[in-house]
């Protein structure tokens, strides 16, 4: 556990600042481990519940099994530690690679309670809870994360992460916790992100 800080930034959405999250040797062995696997990003279809690919989401990924290594079950534990929920509530590791002018347009990452597809993605394991984004490479210029609806944007440090929830105490969906990759204007960003469901989620999405 390298973590020495949670810094809160924002009480709606619940959002903190995981200062030192990830060593270096850990940003390294995810990013060499995900390279020879990565493909163009997909997103749910929420009338299907189908994996697609979509522009808004231009970045190239891929996902790991829960505790694929022992570096990562480490990772996962201590996700699972902040939260106070079970790892096995958290979907696969991912692992994104985003180039010159890659984003990821503005989005949730629950699942719209008003679409058709929504029950069931949720069936299993229920709504998104929170993310973690983890930034695994220093960027060059560009690739912050940022939440439109609070004007709050987070640079992309290598060790860093931040901690969010997208529903609120009480279970709703919170539509503050709206956020973006911001293009990468210079060089080349790489972040692992951590969905973690309200319960045990058992299956990797592909
Ligand atoms: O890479 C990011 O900064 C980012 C921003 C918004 C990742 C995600 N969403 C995600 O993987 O959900
Ligand atoms: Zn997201």
């Amino acid at each position: 556990m390298t973590t020495d800080a949670v810094q809160p930034l924002c009480e709606r959405p619940r959002l903190s600042l995981l200062k030192n999250f990830l060593s270096d040797e850990e940003c390294d062995h995810l990013i060499e481990r995900a390279r020879p696997k990565i493909e163009p990003s997909t997103t749910v279809d929420p009338d299907t519940g189908e994996h697609i690919q979509v522009e808004a989401r231009s970045s190239t990924s891929t996902y790991f099994t829960l505790g694929e290594t022992p570096l990562i079950s480490a990772i996962e534990e201590r996700i699972a530690a902040l939260l106070e929920v079970d790892v096995v509530n958290g979907e696969g590791l991912q692992v994104l690679r985003y180039g010159v002018g890659q984003e990821y347009q503005p989005h949730f990452d629950f699942f719209d309670p008003n679409l058709k597809g929504t029950p069931m993605v949720i069936a299993t394991g229920g709504q998104r809870l929170a993310t973690c984004i983890m930034y695994l490479s220093a960027v060059e210029s560009g690739g912050e994360t940022r939440f439109p609806e609070v004007d709050i944007q987070v640079a992309p440090n290598k060790g860093d992460a931040i901690l969010f929830y997208n529903l609120l105490p009480d279970g709703e969906v919170d539509r503050q916790s709206l956020h973006a990759s911001l293009p990468v204007l210079a060089g080349e960003k790489w972040v692992a992100t951590k969905w973690v469901r309200e319960r045990p989620y058992l299956s990797n999405p592909d």
